[in-house]
């Protein structure tokens, strides 16, 4: 008998075993496939309506989240210089076009190098048919993590890719946890953290700034990531005390590890970034 006889008298033998073992089960119990139909058929209903329940331990991991994909039309013109154009698009391909204003906009870009090197929050704008459109620059090769933070339909979504930038990579060690860290315009920002909270204050040569210009409907905005894969936190601007000088958030983190808090906020007309790298321990540890 040749190889392959072998292996066709073996499934003819297979698909009568589980021929014999169907009509078996259909014998003993005649209700068995009615039974596991009815009790799959709540399953996607009840997805649906735990997806806004309890807040997920983190964002940004997934390219496409809740029935929206995260698309980029040019991947392949990605270079030091170039203009990014994406979209989202629905289950059926369909480029999303309702989005609802979050923070000021309809969609905030983080872009963001593996290493956690070279943030950036921009602003893209809106094409005629739906896309999303803004001029990027990198500034140095390798894979950089792309965040589109956006609501539609009264639903978050944080969605997530990479792109790549071909050359020569040489990867940056995240800085050490410091309280203070300095913008390249010159302002010392000091990060006080309890728990989950993290509190911010402005210095411009020793002397506290209390004259924040609002920046995105707020005092300031904040980006937290989790070294390794990148995970976007849930982060929560707090009510301001009363004197108004500090720049408070809630900020969820999901495991131990080391995170870079990236705080923005506008004084003289421009945005002004200060990166902080925090490190969240064993809580039944020291
Ligand atoms: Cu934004």
């Amino acid at each position: 008998m040749s190889a392959g006889a072998r292996v066709a008298l073996f499934a003819g033998l297979l698909a009568l075993v589980f021929a014999g073992a169907a009509l078996a089960g259909s014998a003993l119990d005649p209700d068995l496939d009615r039974e596991t139909t009815s009790a799959h058929s709540p399953a996607p209903e009840a997805g649906h309506s735990t997806a806004g329940e309890g807040p997920a331990k983190a964002k940004g991991l997934a390219q496409a989240d809740n029935g929206l994909r995260l698309v980029v039309d040019n991947p392949a013109e990605v270079a030091a210089s170039q203009r990014l154009r994406f979209r989202l698009v629905d289950e059926d391909g369909a480029t999303v076009r309702d989005f609802d204003v979050e923070q000021d906009r309809r969609m905030h870009l983080i872009v963001v190098r593996r290493d956690l090197s070279g943030f950036q929050h921009l602003h893209p704008k809106q094409t005629a048919d739906g896309g999303w459109e803004v001029p990027l620059r990198l500034a140095a090769a390798g894979s950089y993590r792309v965040f589109a933070d956006f609501s539609s339909a009264g639903e978050p979504y944080t969605l997530g890719t990479d792109l790549h930038l071909d050359g020569r990579f040489v990867a940056q060690e995240l800085p050490h946890p410091a309280p203070t860290s300095t913008t390249d315009s010159g302002y010392e920002v000091r990060l006080e953290q309890a728990g989950d909270e993290a509190r911010f204050t402005v210095f411009k040569d020793g002397r506290r700034v209390r004259d924040l210009e609002p920046y995105l409907g707020a005092r300031g905005h904040l980006v937290a990531l989790r070294e390794g894969d990148l995970a976007y936190l849930h982060v929560h601007p707090e009510s301001e005390a009363s004197e108004g000088s500090d720049i408070r958030f809630a900020v969820e983190y999901p495991s131990q590890g080391r995170y870079r808090l990236f705080l923005q906020f506008k004084l003289d007309g421009r945005v002004h970034t200060a990166a902080f790298t925090r490190e969240v321990g064993d809580p039944h540890g020291d």
